[in-house]
């Protein structure tokens, strides 16, 4: 009887530990996913869409992209507001990427996995990704949005 639970006891650590192996695998999975790929619809001569491809490709981000003719299409079929609009749409898990995001805001939406519909940077702030201009940085506010339109301040930049 002892022997036997013993060896039960054992089970249930060696259980455990492979929990502990398959949650380690787990984040591991998570890091990926963090990095699939990502589309990104721009008009073929916006040169600051490729700058901000390149600044998401350099974080580690797999990039698509996709020249459209019309991007107000595009505004309209991910039902993107003017007031959230900028040049660039870009889809990754399921979430949209509008215009100058940084990577790093785009890799804590897709690790904190929030209800809303994506996130934003609106017009085409300098010193965004993709908008550097020299030495002059604007602030700009990264913003978030869901299907009711509701606007919160993700991070301020
Ligand atoms: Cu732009």
């Amino acid at each position: 009887m002892m022997m036997k639970m013993k060896k039960t006891t054992m089970i249930v650590g060696l259980a455990l530990s492979l929990c502990f192996v398959a949650a380690g695998t787990m984040w591991t999975f998570h890091d990926v996913k963090a990095e699939a790929t990502m589309t990104v619809y721009k008009s073929a001569t916006c040169g600051c869409c490729k700058k901000w491809i390149t600044h998401m490709e350099e974080n580690g981000f797999k990039v698509k992209g996709i020249d459209v003719q019309n991007m107000d299409v595009i505004k309209q079929k991910f039902g993107i507001s003017r007031n959230i609009a900028s040049c660039h749409t870009a889809i990754i898990d399921g979430y949209i990427v509008e215009g100058h995001v940084p990577a790093t805001d785009v890799k804590r939406l897709l690790a904190e996995k929030k209800d809303v519909l994506g996130i934003s940077v609106p017009g085409m702030p300098v010193g965004s990704p993709g908008m550097e201009m020299g030495d002059r940085v604007d602030r700009y506010d990264v913003l978030s949005f869901d299907k009711e339109g509701h606007l919160e301040i993700w991070q301020q930049h």
